[in-house]
């Protein structure tokens, strides 16, 4: 297991000095991020990310994510321009010592939130999921503005955008997602990277817009559309979570983590049907068992990439939400605690 640690650039408040000290970090999670969806990352710009973080000691290894443009999802017939683009990405990307790219499916929005700080007891605050304010919410009139929602889109462009997606349900999603994959799998077997597809947060459909990747079900038939190892998944704990359907340590144990190339490791604390907030990562604080997890990763042989997800902000601090230091840093060590004893125990 590899730990890593999200940066999102030269405008991050969270420093590379910072990511340096937490204990174990052997690397950053990062992308180029003033390019728009569709478009070619210039190579000096993957360079930089790379040279900042090996400046400090860490290595570039995880791109998350590459945005796959909206006509693949749509499946367009401009799809194949956009997939040509996205293979060149992998190649600059793979060149610059890059070998997982994480990414997702998700129609128009991408994760989504009802509040992004949410007060917690002990004082610190952390993003949430209320279903009901969710289902409450238009986003074509609504002027609420959420973090997974692309703010180029005018309120037109959004409607016109959804409309589009009016004739696709899950089987036609399902059907350009194969038609994605495949079309840019042998560039990855060409430059060696693996794609690890991210599942849909929250797993369940939104707004009428047909989500795929929720679950044990997505699991099998997303391995199954493309057979290359490469075709590969980030598994996110919190965002598989947060349907309690999902059992994620028997999805680890039955799927075998040869096509789990990175783990986003995070705990929420279910609060109601389809209600959830984001919790402290050791499994008291919330209702996912991380140690259960990390078990089932180390018999698995895991030894892909993983990195504390979504954190609190805790002790005052301000930032980007979900992606402070403090709380992040704690959950690293957390997790490289859980697997050492794990490691140890199993050597008896
Ligand atoms: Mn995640």
């Amino acid at each position: 297991m590899k730990m890593t640690f999200r940066w999102y650039g030269e405008n991050d408040p969270v420093t590379l000095p910072n990511i340096r000290q937490i204990p174990q970090m052997s690397g950053i999670v990062s992308a180029v991020y003033s390019v728009p969806p569709g478009g070619v990352w210039p190579r000096e710009s993957i360079a930089a990310v790379k040279d900042a973080a090996h400046k400090n000691g860490l290595l570039f290894e995880v791109a998350e994510s590459v945005p796959v443009h909206e006509d693949i999802k749509l499946g367009l017939p401009s799809r194949d321009g956009y997939i040509e683009t996205f293979c060149e990405n992998i190649r600059r990307l793979s060149e610059a010592g890059v070998t997982c790219i994480c990414y997702n499916f998700m129609p128009v929005f991408d994760w989504l939130r009802s509040e992004l700080s949410k007060p917690l007891p002990d004082g610190s605050n952390a993003l949430a999921y209320d279903n009901q304010t969710v289902l409450d919410l238009d986003p074509l009139k609504s002027s609420l503005s959420l973090p997974g929602w692309d703010e180029s889109y005018s309120k037109e462009g959004l409607k016109a955008l959804m409309n589009q997606y009016k004739d696709i349900d899950e089987e036609k999603l399902w059907g350009n997602f194969a038609y994605f994959i495949n079309g840019i799998m042998p560039t990855c077997e060409e430059c060696g990277v693996n794609m690890a597809i991210h599942p849909d947060d929250p797993p369940w459909g939104i707004f009428g817009l047909p989500r795929i990747i929720t679950g044990a079900k997505s699991y099998a038939r997303m391995t199954e559309v493309c057979k290359s190892p490469r075709n590969g998944i980030t598994l996110c704990f919190g965002s598989l979570g947060a349907d309690p359907n999902n059992d994620i340590a028997s999805i680890i144990r039955e799927a075998g983590c040869e096509r789990i190339h990175f783990v986003h490791a995070r705990n929420i604390k279910i609060t109601g049907e389809r209600c959830f907030e984001e919790s402290a990562h050791p499994s008291a604080n919330g209702s996912l068992d991380m140690y259960e997890l990390l078990k089932a990763l180390h018999d698995g042989g895991f030894d892909g990439f993983i990195r504390p997800d979504h954190g609190r902000m805790i002790w005052g601090e301000q930032g980007r939400a979900g992606y402070g230091l403090y709380d992040r840093a704690l959950g690293a060590v957390y997790l490289t605690g859980l697997w050492e004893a794990i490691a140890k125990q199993m050597k008896g």
